[in-house]
């Protein structure tokens, strides 16, 4: 076992004694010397593992993180936001595409990929397990929770599996628009009548502890990061971009006149860090593991989707399938 499955269990044994020694050291110098690793090299199964359950769980987050957003699609307010709204969704539903073809690289099938997500087998963001009872939820969602995967993304394409970086560099392009039409629309509601501010305050303070989980346990509890950084597959510990979120956006926050509901965060003038009352990785665990506010209800609409599409999926993978162009 590499830790999968089991969160903040220890990494018993890594498997790595197996493995060739001298491949194993010619691959981590290559990652040292920053080159890139592509499927048909040499890598050790743990290297293999570990990017299949990272990148496995970031498409899950993608599919799954467009269900509270794209509730959103037909009440949005006004025809321009439901249009941008629909092209943001798309857009998730896309970068999920690519990161499940990134992941396949590595020798799990995309068939496999969906059965253990609406098993329940495969966890996905923390974040997407919250309901959006508001528009201004929606705006937190666009605004913030991009922030966030921004953050993360930004640094990890950087790193050192080819795919995955590459479907990265064309995620984050995306996503930066995501980020300012959330931005537009949070600044919307906090420049609006006194109704539209409080219910961006609200929506904020729901958000916030799931925002702070959002990055992942500290690091001294990661189960994950040691080999991740070690093999260039994480550039930046959880610690290091949840502190590099409230950098950027804190006092982005702060500056439209809202409050978070933290009486502790600050940053401290010596060190250049933010100080926070920890979340409640309690909560954080239970939520990952199944039983957070709508775990349930998401994986209940993946599954009926997964269902209603079997028959599409069938016809085209049938040997009689003819396909007609509209032109022709
Ligand atoms: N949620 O040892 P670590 C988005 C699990 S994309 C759920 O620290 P690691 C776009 C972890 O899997 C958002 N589970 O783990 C969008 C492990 O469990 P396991 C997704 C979490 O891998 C925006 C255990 O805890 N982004 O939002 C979380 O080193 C708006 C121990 O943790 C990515 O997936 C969590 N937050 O670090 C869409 C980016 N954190 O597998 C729609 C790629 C930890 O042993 C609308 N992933 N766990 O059973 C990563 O960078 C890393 O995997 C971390 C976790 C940083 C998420």
């Amino acid at each position: 076992m590499y830790g999968g499955g089991n969160t903040f269990e220890p990494i018993k044994a890594t498997g790595l004694e197996m493995e060739d020694p001298a491949k194993l050291a010619e691959f981590e110098a290559r990652i040292e010397r920053g080159e890139k690793i592509e499927p048909q090299d040499w890598m050790p199964n743990l290297y293999r593992k570990q990017l299949i359950r990272m990148i496995e769980q970031h498409a899950h987050s993608e599919i799954i993180g467009a269900l509270p957003e794209g509730t959103w699609i037909t009440r949005a307010p006004g025809f321009r936001r439901k249009l941008a709204q629909m092209a943001k969704v798309q857009d998730e539903v896309g970068h999920a595409q690519l990161l499940y073809s990134a992941a396949e690289t590595l020798g799990k099938s995309r068939e496999d990929m969906i059965t253990d997500l609406i098993n329940g087998k495969s966890k996905y963001s923390n974040i997407f397990n919250y309901p959006a009872f508001t528009w201004a939820d929606s705006t937190v969602i666009s605004w913030l929770v991009d922030a966030g995967a921004i953050v993360n993304q930004i640094a990890n394409a950087k790193g050192s599996y080819g795919p995955y970086c590459r479907a990265l560099d064309r995620i984050c392009a995306e996503e930066s628009f995501h980020l300012k039409y959330g931005h537009d629309a949070v600044v919307h509601l906090a420049t609006g009548t006194p109704i539209q501010r409080k219910m961006l305050q609200e929506a904020l303070n729901r958000w916030w502890t799931p925002l702070m989980h959002f990055f992942g346990p500290p690091d001294k509890m990661s189960v994950h990061t040691e080999i991740l950084v070690k093999w260039k597959v994480k550039m930046a510990t959880n610690d290091e971009c949840r502190q590099q979120f409230l950098d950027m956006y804190v006092p982005k926050i702060w500056e439209l006149g809202l409050s978070l509901p933290d009486p502790k965060l600050h940053k401290n003038a010596e060190t250049g860090e933010w100080e926070y009352t920890e979340p409640d990785w309690e909560e954080f665990k239970r939520v990952i593991n199944g039983d957070g506010p709508c775990n349930a209800e998401r994986l209940a609409v993946r599954r009926t989707a997964e269902e209603r599409g079997a028959w599409v999926r069938k016809a085209l993978l049938s040997p009689k399938a003819t396909y007609v162009t509209p032109l022709a």
